[in-house]
C-alpha cells in the first residue's frame, strides 16, 4: 500500500462513518471515536545524529521549504516538532509549563545555541505547524540537537523523543568518518527505538566511486554495532531542498532523497497505517453487524406470536444476568491488573532510578566541588545548585519518556487481553440470542485493533510537565574554609530533596494516568456489553409495542426497517471493499 492509497482509504472510511452516523439504528458514539482514531493517527519520525550531519537540513528538504535555521557551527539546541497545520505557526513551550507563540523570524532566538546559549531561556521544545503535504497524513518530523558537540546539555535532549518514535532517521555524513562517540550514541538509540534508518548525507561532496567507498566503510562499521547488514541511503539534503524549491526535478532526483522517502513511507504505512485501517474497518463492520441483528430482531418481534416471544424474553433475561455477572468479574480483574502495574513496574522502577541517580549525581557534585575551589562561597553555592537543577531535570525528562513508553506498552498488553474476553462475552450473548430468536448473526473479530502499536487508551502526556526545583535556602555567613564544607554537605541534602520531590510528582502523575486510562478503557469496553443487552431488549420492546397498532402501520414499520437494513448492507459492502484494498 502506498501513501496515496492509505490517504484515499482513510477518506473513504471517514465517509462511511459519516454515512453510518445518519442511520438511526446505529448509536453514534463508537463511530465518532473510531473517526478520531483514524484522523489523529501520527507517524513520529525522529531525526538524530552527531552535530552538523545535516539533520535540520534534512527536515527542510523533506518539507521542501527553508523553515528551520541551519549553520556551519553547532546549532540546534532545542527539540523542534514539525506537524501539519493550515498556516506556519511557531509555539515555544517552556520548562515551567508556559507557552508562547512567536514570529517565525524569531525562531533562531529560541532553538539555536547562539540565540539561546545553554538554553538560558529555559525552553523545553518548539512546535511548528506548517501546511506541507508531507505532514498531511499525520507525519511529524522531530529535529533534535546534535549529540557529541562541546555543548553537552544538547546531547541528552535528543534521547527524550526516541521512545515515542515510529522510526528514527540516523544521520551520518560523508565529510566526517564515523566516530566512536557516534557508535556509542547509536547503541543507545538502538535501546530506545525499534526502527532505525541510516542516511549518509552530503553525498554531493563526492563522486560516485568515492561515495560507494564511503558507504562500504560505514556499512562495515555499522554491521559490527548492529549485528547485521544494514542498508545505508546516500542523500544530499542540500540538493533536495534546492531541487524542490526551484522545481528542478533532475536536481531532486540527483539528491536521491525521493528514493529514501519512498522506502520510509512504505515502512510507515505497512507498519502502522495498514493495521490501523484494518482495525477501524473491522470495528465498523462489527457495529454494522450488530445493528443489522437488532433490526432483524425488531422485524421478527413484529410477527412472532406473543406468548412465544414472552417465553424467549424470559430465557434471554437469564442469559443477560449471567453476562452482567461476567462483566463485574472483568471489572475486578482489570482493577487488580492495573494495581499490579503500579506496584510491580512503576514503584520498582522508581526505586531503581532513584538509587542510580543519587549515586551518579553525588559523584558529579563532588567533582564540581573540587573544580570550584577558587570560587567565593556564594558563587560556589550558586554553581552547585545550578548544576543539580540542570542534571536532575535532564535525567528526569529522559527517564520519564522511557517510563511512559514502558507503562503504555504494559497497559496496552493488559487491554488487549481484556478486549478479547469482552468481545467473547458480547459475541456469546449475540450468538445465544441469534439461536433463540432464529436470526443470523455474523461475529466479526476486532483483535487486530489491539495487536497494533497504536496506543488507544493509555493517556500519554503530550508535554512533559515543567520541572521546577526551588533554590535551597542556605546561610552563607560562615568563614570560607568551614563554609565550603558545609555548602557541599547542604548541597548533597539538596540533591536528594530535589530528586525525591521530582520522583514524588512523577510517580503521582504516572499513577494518575494509569488510573485514568483504566477508567476510560473500562467505561468504553464494559459499555459495549451494556449496549448490546440494551440493543437487544429495545429491539424486542419496539417490535412488541408496534403490534398493538393496525396491520397497515405494522407493514409500514417493517418496510422502513428493511430499508434501513438495506442501507446497512450497502455501507457494509463499501467497507468490505476498503478492507480488500488494505490487505
Ligand atoms: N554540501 C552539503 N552540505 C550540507 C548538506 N546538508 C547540510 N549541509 C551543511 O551542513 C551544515 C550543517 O547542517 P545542519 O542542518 O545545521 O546540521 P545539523 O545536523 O542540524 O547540526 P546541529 O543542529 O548543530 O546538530 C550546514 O552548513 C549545511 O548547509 C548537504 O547535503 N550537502
Ligand atoms: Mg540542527
Amino acid at each position: 500500500m502506498s501513501v496515496s492509497v492509505y490517504s484515499h482509504l482513510k477518506t473513504q472510511i471517514i465517509s462511511c462513518i459519516d454515512e453510518m452516523l445518519t442511520i438511526e439504528a446505529i448509536r453514534g458514539c463508537p463511530c465518532e471515536e473510531l473517526r478520531e482514531k483514524i484522523e489523529e493517527n501520527t507517524f513520529n519520525l525522529v531525526v538524530v545524529g552527531q552535530f552538523k550531519r545535516g539533520k535540520t537540513s534534512l527536515i527542510n528538504a523533506l518539507l521542501g521549504a527553508d523553515i528551520l535555521p541551519v549553520a556551519v557551527v553547532p546549532l540546534t539546541s532545542i527539540v523542534t516538532i514539525m506537524k501539519y497545520g493550515e498556516a506556519l505557526r511557531v509555539n515555544v513551550l517552556f520548562n515551567d509549563g508556559r507557552t508562547a507563540e512567536i514570529k517565525p523570524e524569531s525562531l533562531p532566538e529560541y532553538v539555536t545555541e547562539k540565540g539561546n546559549p545553554k538554553n538560558i531561556k529555559d525552553v523545553s521544545e518548539v512546535v511548528i505547524t506548517y501546511p506541507s503535504p508531507y505532514l498531511k497524513d499525520g507525519v511529524r518530523l522531530i529535529d533534535t540537537p546534535g549529540v557529541g558537540s562541546i555543548y553537552e546539555h544538547n546531547t541528552d535532549v535528543a534521547y527524550q523523543y526516541l521512545p515515542k518514535s515510529d522510526a528514527v532517521l540516523f544521520l551520518l555524513s560523508v565529510d566526517q568518518p564515523m566516530s566512536m562517540a557516534e557508535l556509542d550514541f547509536l547503541k543507545d538509540v538502538r535501546e530506545y527505538s525499534s526502527k532505525i534508518f541510516f542516511l549518509l548525507n552530503k553525498a554531493d561532496y563526492l563522486n560516485e566511486r568515492d561515495l560507494q567507498e564511503s558507504i562500504e566503510f560505514s556499512k562495515g562499521v555499522l554491521k559490527e554495532t548492529m549485528g547485521a547488514d544494514v542498508r545505508i541511503f546516500p542523500i544530499s539534503a542540500r540538493l533536495a531542498l534546492e531541487g524542490k524549491v526551484s522545481g528542478d526535478g533532475d536536481m531532486l532526483k540527483k539528491s536521491r532523497l525521493p528514493e529514501f522517502s519512498e522506502v520510509l513511507n512504505r515502512f510507515l504505512i505497512e507498519e502502522k497505517g495498514r493495521v490501523l485501517i484494518l482495525s477501524v474497518v473491522n470495528s465498523l463492520l462489527r457495529i454494522l453487524s450488530q445493528a443489522r441483528f437488532e433490526l432483524e430482531l425488531e422485524i421478527k418481534s413484529l410477527s412472532t406470536p406473543i406468548d412465544e416471544l414472552q417465553k424467549k424474553i424470559s430465557v434471554f433475561e437469564t442469559k443477560k444476568q449471567e453476562v452482567l455477572l461476567e462483566k463485574r468479574d472483568f471489572d475486578i480483574l482489570l482493577d487488580g491488573e492495573t494495581k499490579r502495574l503500579t506496584v510491580d513496574v512503576l514503584d520498582a522502577d522508581i526505586t531503581k532510578f532513584r538509587k542510580e541517580l543519587i549515586a551518579q549525581e553525588q559523584v558529579h557534585l563532588e567533582e564540581q566541588f573540587a573544580r570550584s575551589k577558587s570560587l567565593s562561597s556564594k558563587e560556589l553555592k550558586a554553581a552547585l545548585e545550578q548544576m543539580i537543577i540542570e542534571h536532575v531535570r535532564q535525567a528526569f525528562n529522559i527517564w520519564r519518556a522511557i517510563e511512559d513508553d514502558k507503562l503504555a506498552k504494559a497497559f496496552e498488553a493488559i487491554c488487549r487481553r481484556f478486549v478479547v474476553k469482552i468481545d467473547d462475552a458480547v459475541d456469546s450473548l449475540l450468538n445465544f440470542s441469534s439461536d433463540l430468536f432464529e436470526i443470523p448473526y455474523e461475529a466479526i473479530k476486532t483483535e487486530a485493533l489491539w495487536s497494533t502499536k497504536s496506543r488507544f487508551y493509555y493517556k500519554f502526556k503530550e508535554q512533559p510537565g515543567g520541572i521546577e526545583i526551588a533554590a535551597s535556602s542556605l546561610m552563607l555567613a560562615l568563614p570560607k574554609f568551614i563554609g565550603d564544607k558545609i555548602i557541599l554537605k547542604k548541597m548533597q541534602d539538596y540533591l536528594i530533596r530535589a530528586i525525591d520531590l521530582q520522583l514524588g510528582r512523577a510517580g503521582n502523575d504516572f499513577e494518575e494516568r494509569i488510573q485514568k486510562s483504566k477508567l476510560d478503557f473500562m467505561w468504553e469496553m464494559l459499555r459495549r456489553i451494556e449496549a448490546t443487552i440494551e440493543g437487544i431488549s429495545t429491539a424486542i420492546e419496539k417490535g412488541m409495542a408496534q403490534r398493538s397498532r393496525g396491520e397497515k402501520e405494522v407493514e409500514e414499520t417493517k418496510q422502513a426497517l428493511l430499508e434501513m437494513s438495506q442501507k446497512l448492507n450497502e455501507t457494509g459492502n463499501r467497507l468490505m471493499q476498503i478492507k480488500e484494498q488494505a490487505v
